[in-house]
């Protein structure tokens, strides 16, 4: 056994927990908007991204994508950035999965 091997053996290695990145709804955001942010920021097909917009404006929220959390941190600074860039209220949020 290496020590290197030890060393790993003795560590309490911790699975990465991921994160939900949420878009909410709201009354002033564009469709056109969301869809767009979709797919530039998820990489979200044209057809997936009006489905996942169409579900955050029916349901109050839908699921963007799942990250590490610095990743899904990222997202919700960049959405919410280009978002008052161009007048939008559209809010992001981050969820702990299972949480
Ligand atoms: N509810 C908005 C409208 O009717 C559309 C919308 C969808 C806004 C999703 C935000 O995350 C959102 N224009």
């Amino acid at each position: 056994m290496t020590e290197v091997n030890l060393k790993i053996i003795n560590q309490k290695l911790k699975v990465p927990k991921n994160f939900n990145v949420i878009l909410l709804n709201d009354d002033y955001t564009s469709m056109e908007f969301v869809v767009e942010v979709l797919k530039k920021f998820f990489y979200k097909e044209f057809q997936a991204a009006e489905a996942i917009m169409l579900k955050i404006h029916i349901d109050g929220e839908a699921v963007c994508g799942s990250y590490s959390y610095d990743v899904a941190q990222t997202k919700v600074k960049q959405v919410i950035g280009y978002s008052r860039e161009n007048d939008q209220p559209l809010m992001a949020v981050l969820r702990e999965l299972g949480a």
